[in-house]
């Protein structure tokens, strides 16, 4: 009797780097949903690409077995761009914290959506900066208290899932990484849509702002019903706070960037160089 074995299992994608996270980091399980979807892809680690911005969450590409990119502080959709565009074979994953994505990087999130490149961002969502010990982050929830706001937030905090859904991603999702199980099942969709699939995951901080407690009670799975392909309805849940809902929201299809530029390449070669004559033609 024959038996399969799994080419690629979740050990295959782990480094000798023993991740630096404080002990009991969200962020660990984010890591693990991670091994684990990438082997359930078998996802093979010469034609994966890891990016990442700055943060306690940018560290992740030294954790995982594949080519990787420790890029600079908010610039992870832009380099993940230029990757895909590279060569649109390799599967591409951006990954970052809330401060990283939603601050200092914010500026690329519209474009990058309305774009629509192949690839997955992950959001390690922890409402706080952590690597800078605990500063208020985009996400943080009004009146939250750290150095950089003693007598608390003011800000009102912004809505990652109905940012995302009213600027075009195709697909968005979020995830919790005390639901280890659940959460690989979304990254592996999120990989497996053709588009940009951004998935928010909350992670807490244990450090600086610890929401173990916080978040369980507040847990519900996006409804059974719910047809991803409702944009309205999408927007309708993600601003629904009450609870923290976990699943898939939205999912469309829509030309990747890779093929676009691909027809632009096509239509360009067809149409030869142009003419040199004709281009100091217009200007005399
Ligand atoms: C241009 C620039 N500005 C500021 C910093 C300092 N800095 C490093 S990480 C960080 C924020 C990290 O928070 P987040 O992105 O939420 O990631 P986490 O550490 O929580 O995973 C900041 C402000 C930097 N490295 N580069
Ligand atoms: S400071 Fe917070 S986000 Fe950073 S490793 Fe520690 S627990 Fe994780």
């Amino acid at each position: 009797m024959s038996t399969t074995v799994a080419e690629f299992t979740p050990q295959s994608y782990k480094t000798d780097e023993h991740p630096i996270w404080c002990p009991g980091c969200g962020d660990f399980g984010v890591l693990d949903s991670l091994y684990k979807s990438l082997a359930g892809l078998s996802v093979n680690p010469k034609d994966l690409v890891v990016v990442s911005g700055i943060g306690c969450s940018g560290r992740t590409p030294g954790f995982v077995k594949s080519y990787g990119f420790h890029s600079v502080h908010g610039r992870v959709l832009p380099v993940a761009l230029g990757v895909k565009l590279a060569n649109p074979a390799l599967t591409v994953i951006g990954v970052g914290g809330d401060g990283d994505g939603f601050a200092i990087g914010g500026g690329h999130i519209p474009h990058t959506a309305r774009r629509n490149p192949d690839f997955t961002y992950l959001i390690m969502d922890n409402s706080t900066y952590g690597l800078t010990k605990g500063q208020y982050s985009p996400t943080s929830p009004l009146g939250f208290q750290a150095g950089s706001t003693p007598y608390g937030s003011i800000e009102q905090p912004l809505n990652p899932l109905a940012m995302l859904i009213a600027y075009g991603a195709t697909f968005v999702g979020q995830g919790y990484s005390g639901k280890p199980r659940e959460l690989a099942d979304l990254i592996t969709r999120a990989i497996q849509h053709k588009g940009f699939g951004f998935v928010n995951i909350l992670s807490p901080c244990i450090t600086f702002y610890n929401t173990y407690k916080v978040i369980p009670p507040k847990i519900a799975e996006v409804p059974k019903d719910h047809d991803v392909s409702n944009r309205a309805k999408a927007f309708e849940l993600a601003l629904e706070t009450d609870h923290v809902m976990l699943g898939v929201f939205y999912q469309t299809q829509r030309p990747t960037f890779e093929d676009g530029v691909a027809g632009v390449i096509k239509q360009a070669q067809a149409a030869g160089p142009p003419r040199l004559e004709a281009i100091f033609a217009e200007f005399s």
